[in-house]
C-alpha cells in the first residue's frame, strides 16, 4: 500500500471543484486517510515549491498557492502516486489529456488546479510538512 499527498489549489476551492476533485479520487479507489483545509503562508509556499525558487513564473505560483484556502488531503492505495499524477494530467493544462482533471478544469498555469506528490520521497516530505512528523 502506498500513500500520496494532493492540495486541491485556492483557484479550484473557489470555483467550487473540491467535491469534483475529490471525487476523482475516491471513484478511482483510493482510500482518503486525512484531510484538512487551511491556507498555506508565504514561507511554506517557498519551501513546497523551492526547486523553482529560480523561475521566471516563481512570484506567480507563491501568490497563486497562497491567494485563499486549499483543501490537502494524504491518499492511500495500491500505486497511489501513480494513479493520482495519472489522474490529475500534465503539468502544462494545455497538455493535460481531456479526461484528466486538469485537462477538464484547467487552462494555463499557475493555475492548473491540483498538487500531487511526485515520488515516495516527496510524498513523504510533503505528508510531514502540511500533516506533521506522525502523520
Ligand atoms: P507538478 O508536479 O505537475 O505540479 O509540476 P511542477 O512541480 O513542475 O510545477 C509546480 C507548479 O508550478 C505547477 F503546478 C504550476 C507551476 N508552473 C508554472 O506556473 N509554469 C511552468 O512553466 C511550470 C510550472
Amino acid at each position: 500500500m502506498e500513500r500520496t499527498f494532493i492540495i486541491v489549489k485556492p483557484e479550484a476551492v473557489k470555483r467550487g471543484l473540491v467535491g469534483e476533485i475529490l471525487k476523482r479520487f475516491e471513484q478511482k479507489g483510493l482510500q482518503i486517510k486525512r484531510l484538512q483545509m487551511s491556507t498555506i503562508s508565504e514561507d511554506t509556499a517557498k519551501v513546497h515549491y523551492g526547486h523553482h525558487a529560480d523561475k521566471p513564473f516563481f512570484p506567480d505560483l507563491l501568490a497563486a498557492i497562497t491567494a485563499g484556502p486549499v483543501v490537502m488531503a494524504v491518499l492511500e492505495g495500491p500505486n497511489a502516486i501513480g494513479h493520482v499524477r495519472n489522474l490529475i494530467g500534465a503539468t502544462n493544462p494545455l497538455e493535460a489529456k481531456p479526461g484528466s482533471i486538469r485537462g477538464d478544469f484547467a487552462v494555463a498555469n499557475p493555475y492548473n488546479m491540483v498538487h500531487a506528490s511526485d515520488s515516495p520521497e516527496t510524498a513523504a516530505a510533503e505528508i510531514a510538512r502540511f500533516f506533521g512528523p506522525d502523520a
